[in-house]
């Protein structure tokens, strides 16, 4: 099954916590502290593999959790730091946040890799909490929890040159003609129903990528037949090839469906009808077919190039081919040197710098005073609320960035609320 758009889940593993312990020697019972440091968890990380064409995998697997890192012993043994979880995606694959739509990660390199989701550190044991005044600390820091967030992962096929035409044009049976695929072929539309590729060999040590997708109909970017759904995945194909059937076996008018896949191609996206396009007049060994070159020849515009074929004798096809492979090293050539010319981009590949943290902010919710920051929740997250001195500790930090204040200024009286990630505390005149 060709499943190019998926919806997941996605979490680091959370960090192992940090322990409590003391040295125990022999005459001595109380020892300094010795309690190690809980280990990182595993990050959920993708990988492109060069041969995976769906992202079918993630339909059946929605909850990627990175596992956690465990957890710190005493004699200062650190937790084990957990393997990421790597999942293999396929070559074009985007993943965007769902909650702001924003491109975290492109991925299209073989062997590419994308951190989506980070693993929590592990919390740290107590022997880290020993000062001049603080001798022997009894509490030690939870794990991080790891990373979460939903994503979507949209499937834009890599390929060099695209085929698009008006369903039984002949598409399926070029790609079949010209490479090695096996795509099905038959006398009735939409007989393609998913993408296919095949690569193309031109000559010894040179080919190209072709993507067959289904036929595009009139009304296509409304997403009338499967053309919309479809014509992303030649969305980032360099050569357009607009594939006619010169014969009119369906009773259509060859440059009137040029003008129709052009029209189509417009109003989908602005970038595909930009798109340097051939055009390519199919069936020409059925004598209506022939018959027919010359009006599309005088029927298109000048700029356009057109290549009479036959996709089932192979006429015409060889011809094409190099000049196909010519276009693309000059597109190729033509796009380094704008590349050159633009201002250093930093890495494009991967857009994940890792967050600042953003600033405290209370909000009253007509029951108590919500606190949100990504520094404070986690702190409440890695303290272990059994523990008096850890308690006491997380109130001294409370303390330091200012909260009690900045509740004050936004109302909070004694015996009010407050929430703090999945804490509740209330305040009272000493505190919290
Ligand atoms: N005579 C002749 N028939 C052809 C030629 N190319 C394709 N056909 C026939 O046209 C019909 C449709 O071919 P397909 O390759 O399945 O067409 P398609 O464009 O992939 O169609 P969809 O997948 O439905 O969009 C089949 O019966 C083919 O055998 C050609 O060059 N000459
Ligand atoms: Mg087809």
């Amino acid at each position: 099954m060709f499943i190019d758009r998926v919806k997941v889940y996605v979490k680091g593993g959370d960090g192992g916590n940090g322990v409590v312990s003391f040295l125990r020697e022999k005459y001595m019972p109380h020892g300094g502290p010795d309690g190690g440091d809980g280990g990182s968890g595993g990050s959920v990380v993708f990988v492109v593999d060069q041969g995976l064409r769906t992202l079918l995998d993630f339909k059946y697997r929605q909850h990627l959790k990175g596992p956690r890192g465990t957890h710190g012993q005493g004699k200062t043994r650190h937790g084990k730091k957990a393997k990421d979880l790597e999942l293999n995606v396929p070559p074009g694959t985007m993943v965007y946040r769902e909650d702001t739509g924003e491109l975290i990660a492109d991925l299209t390199e073989p062997g590419q890799r994308a951190v989506i989701a980070r693993g929590g550190r592990g919390g740290r044991g107590n022997t880290r909490f020993a000062t001049a005044s603080r001798k022997v600390p009894k509490f030690a820091e939870k794990g991080e929890p790891g990373e979460e967030l939903r994503v979507v992962l949209e499937l834009k096929l890599l390929a060099d040159v695209g085929l698009v035409g008006f369903p039984n044009a002949g598409k399926s049976t070029f790609l079949s003609r010209v490479s090695a695929a096996k795509p099905k072929i038959a006398a009735y539309p939409f007989t393609t129903i998913t993408p296919n590729l095949g690569e193309v060999q031109v000559s010894p040590g040179k080919s190209f990528v072709l993507a067959d997708i289904p036929g595009i109909i009139q009304g296509a970017h409304q997403g009338i037949g499967l053309g919309l759904r479809f014509l992303r995945h030649v969305e980032r194909t360099r050569l357009l090839l607009f594939i006619l059937d010169a014969a009119c076996t369906e009773g259509r008018d060859p440059l009137e469906d040029f003008q129709a896949l052009q029209k189509e191609l417009e109003l989908y996206s602005e970038e595909l009808s930009r798109k340097p396009r051939v055009v390519v007049a199919n069936k020409i060994d059925l004598p209506e077919g022939r018959s027919k070159l010359d009006d599309i020849k005088k029927g298109l515009p000048d700029s356009i190039r057109l290549f009479p074929v036959s996709a089932v004798t192979g006429e015409g096809i060889q011809q094409l081919l190099y000049f196909i492979s010519d276009e693309l090293d000059r597109l190729e050539e033509q796009e380094r040197e704008t590349i050159s010319e633009a201002p250093p981009e930093e890495d494009k590949k991967i857009y994940r710098p890792r967050e600042t943290p953003e600033p405290l902010t209370v909000v009253f919710d007509g029951e108590a005073y919500r606190v949100k920051g990504e520094r404070i929740e986690k702190l409440v997250h890695m303290t272990d609320f059994n523990n008096e001195e850890a308690v006491e500790r997380l109130q001294f930090i409370f303390h330091r960035m200012g909260l009690e204040d900045l509740l004050k200024k936004e109302g909070m009286k004694e015996g009010d609320l407050v929430r703090i990630g999945p804490m509740e505390f209330t305040f009272t005149e000493e505190g919290f």
